[in-house]
This record gives C-alpha cells, sequence and structure tokens, in this order.
C-alpha cells in the first residue's frame, strides 16, 4: 500500500521519503498536566480552580511523580517522531512542601534526569491558579500590592528554572506565562488592572537570561470559567506588550471567538515575531482543552507551519485535559494528531500551490486543494509509525495498561 501511495504523490511532485524524515523531526511538546487533571504534587491541592477547570472521573489519575513519570513513559512509547515535554510550576518535586515564591531549579532535577535519559527536552509554565492566593481569579493585576509581589516571586522563580532547565538540556526551554485574571461580571475599571498586569510583567522581565536558554512567552486569553465578563490579558494586551518588551505571544487555539482561527494568526505572527509558540487544543462551545482531533483546523495550523518553512520558529506544545476518558489515550490521540497533520502538511505541494495564487488562477488552486484531500495519506502515516517501531494496535496495549497499572491505583 505505501509503494502505491509512494507513487500517486509522486505524479503531484511529492517525495514521500522526504516528509516521512522531515515529520519525525519536528518536536512536538506534551503536556504532562493531561495525566492527572492539572492536580499537580502540592499537598492539599483541590485540583484546578481560577479560570480553568477538568471534568470527569475515569479511574486512573497519576497521583504522584513516580506515576506520572510511569504514565508519560508509556504514552511516549506509543507516539512516534521527536518529543518535548512541558512542565508547570505545581509538578515541582519536593519532600517538605514549598511555596510557590520559594520554588527552586533544583525541585526539577529529577524531571532533568528523567528526560534527559529518553532525549526529551522540557518546557516550563509558572502556575497562577489552583491557590489560595488566586482564589478572587486576580494575580499579578491584583489591587494588593502583596498579592502582586506574590506572583511577580513566583514568576520570577519560575523564569529562573526555565532558564535553568535550559541551559543544562542545551536547547531552549519556553517559559508560557498564564494567568487567569478577570472578572465574572461587568467591570467599573478595565484599563488600571491591565497596567498593573502591564507593571508586574516589566518587573519581572528586568532580569535577563540567556536566549539560548529560555524563551519568554505569555498567553492570552477571551475568558475563564468564572471570569466570563473581562480578561485582563487580553489578545490585544499581550501583543502589545511583547511587541513593545521583545518576548513572545502563545496562541492557544482554544482562546479566541470561535469563529477566529489560530491558523490565520500565525502567518501575522511570523511576520513580526522570531517564534510563535502554540498551544494546540480544541474549543466546545464556550472552552477549549479537549483532546485534539485530526480535523480542518490542526490541518490547517500544521499547514501554516510547513509551507512557511517556520518548523524552527513554531513551538508546537499541545495543552488540554479530559478526565472522562482513558488519560493515556488522550495523550496518545492528540499528539498523534497532531503530527498526523504536519505528516498531511508536508505532503502538499506548497510551492505549485502558492504559484496558483499568485498567477491568479483561482479556479485551477481551488480544484487541486480539493483533489489532494483524497490522496492516500494513511498509507504514508503507517509506514512512518513502522519506520519509527511504533506497533500498529495501539489501543490494546493501552487497554492492557489500564488493567496493569491504572485499576490497581
Ligand atoms: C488556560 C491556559 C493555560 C492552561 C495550562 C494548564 O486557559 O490555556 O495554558 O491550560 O497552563
Ligand atoms: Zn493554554
Amino acid at each position: 500500500m505505501y509503494e502505491t501511495a509512494r507513487k500517486k504523490y509522486q505524479a503531484w511532485g511529492i517525495d514521500t521519503e522526504q516528509a516521512i524524515k522531515k515529520c519525525g523531526d519536528i518536536p512536538v511538546s506534551l503536556h504532562c498536566w493531561q495525566g492527572d487533571d492539572v492536580m499537580g504534587f502540592e499537598q492539599g491541592s483541590g485540583g484546578a480552580s481560577g479560570g480553568i477547570q477538568t471534568t470527569g472521573n475515569y479511574p486512573g489519575r497519576a497521583r504522584n511523580g513516580k506515576e506520572l513519570m510511569a504514565d508519560l513513559e508509556f504514552a511516549y512509547s506509543l507516539i512516534p517522531g521527536k518529543k518535548r515535554l512541558n512542565l508547570h510550576a505545581i509538578y515541582a518535586i519536593s519532600d517538605t512542601p514549598v511555596e510557590r515564591d520559594a520554588i527552586e531549579p533544583r525541585h526539577f532535577d529529577p524531571w532533568l534526569e528523567w528526560a534527559a535519559r529518553r532525549g526529551i527536552d522540557l518546557d516550563f509554565n509558572p502556575t497562577l491558579f489552583s491557590h489560595p492566593r488566586a482564589s478572587d481569579g486576580l494575580t499579578l493585576s491584583h489591587p494588593d500590592k502583596a498579592v502582586r509581589d506574590f506572583w511577580i516571586r513566583h514568576v520570577k522563580a519560575c523564569r529562573r528554572i526555565a532558564a535553568y532547565l535550559g541551559e543544562k538540556q542545551g536547547t531552549p526551554c519556553l517559559n508560557n506565562i498564564w494567568i487567569p485574571d478577570g472578572l465574572k461580571n461587568p467591570p467599573a475599571d478595565r484599563l488600571t488592572p491591565r497596567i498593573r498586569l502591564r507593571d508586574s510583567l516589566d518587573e519581572i522581565f528586568l532580569v535577563k537570561y540567556d536566549k539560548r536558554h529560555i524563551i519568554d512567552a505569555a498567553e492570552s486569553k477571551v475568558f475563564g470559567i468564572g471570569l466570563e465578563s473581562y480578561t485582563v490579558g487580553s489578545s490585544e494586551f499581550y501583543l502589545g506588550y511583547a511587541a513593545t518588551r521583545g518576548i513572545n505571544v502563545l496562541l492557544d487555539s482554544g482562546h479566541f471567538h470561535p469563529t477566529e482561527l489560530v491558523s490565520d494568526k500565525i502567518p501575522a505572527m511570523l511576520a513580526f515575531f522570531e517564534k510563535v509558540p502554540l498551544h494546540v487544543t480544541r474549543a466546545v462551545r464556550w472552552d477549549s482543552d479537549h483532546v485534539v482531533l485530526f480535523e480542518d483546523e490542526t490541518k490547517e495550523i500544521a499547514c501554516e507551519i510547513i509551507r512557511n518553512k517556520a518548523e524552527d520558529r513554531v513551538l508546537i506544545g499541545l495543552d488540554y485535559f479530559d478526565a472522562s476518558i482513558n488519560r493515556i489515550a488522550a495523550w496518545v490521540t492528540g499528539t498523534r494528531n497532531m503530527q498526523k497533520a504536519l505528516l498531511n502538511a508536508l505532503l502538499i505541494p506548497h510551492d505549485d500551490l502558492k504559484a496558483l495564487q499568485d498567477a491568479g488562477n483561482f479556479t485551477k488552486l481551488l480544484v487541486m486543494q480539493e483533489e489532494l484531500k483524497t490522496l492516500p495519506l494513511g498509507a504514508v502515516w503507517e509506514e512512518y509509525l513502522a519506520r519509527q517501531g511504533i506497533a500498529a494496535g495501539w489501543y490494546a496495549a493501552v487497554e492492557q495498561y489500564e488493567r496493569d497499572v491504572l485499576q490497581k491505583r
């Protein structure tokens, strides 16, 4: 089947061998938080709160570092290609409780060692939610200076950790700041909280690190759960902030109005920013965080990366947390769908299509775009998996793991 597929693509001027090779080299950063419903390892953690929420009670959630690492290890074995791991500050490993503003690089040494042995590099996120000091939905924009200062210290500690991880692993560590700050009901003042957020960030970024070790980013959002009427860290806010301060904006595909598309935003950002970090996720009606599917927007996001030759500039990360299904299947399905979309994008003759657009031959462009949709991608994908040493029928292995490991928790 692969041989037939190879010839079909060849007729379109596409080299499947090259696509297969390239696909395995594009890193996708897996979010550790799908494995434990964004609970983290802090004592007394009651789960995600502050603008986000996990729903579902499927058995087998990872309850500690050992279980999370074991589950990740198993998930990684079912996923082809180059992988990174995206951590949050609440996954610090410590025998004694450490406050968020006191975490240190050493609390992430166990992760660093675990990842290094598997050839995986790390990304990082400060955690400005699920905490008593964020219980009113405000952190870096809080009217109380003491609360702001606490979170400023936290993000500073996180940047230090990220720079440390980046230096140790030899590739830059993305440090992505997302804050829930917002209001449930109509605000009386939209500007002052944004000025406070701007000033908090300015204080955070006073500390300079080597860009070879850390990539600084902030993630905007249209609204949060329980904070529906106003978001301090909106898209325009961070765009302005990042453009004037030399940091990057992370685009989460679930953080915009339903008809806005991140696939269209990627090339807009590429015109101005060196790096474009992503949280690929699936929005459903009013919120994000569903398992990534192999659907039109996922494919289009991949196309914008590949057709602009931006594999080194767009940092692909995932962000969803589904607790209603087997969490390992959720990781594997979403990651593979992103990778399948990349392979699909690598099998499209982008230069020919661009030439048709520039020549104004819109009829042929439309016809070709539609014809390409039914080429035998599946056969090339299966060949890719086989060459990556990934066995077919992976879900049976997940069912086995569920019986042997997850159900015993
Ligand atoms: C929340 C943001 C944020 C979180 C993770 C856990 O709306 O998308 O990225 O999901 O940091
Ligand atoms: Zn996100």
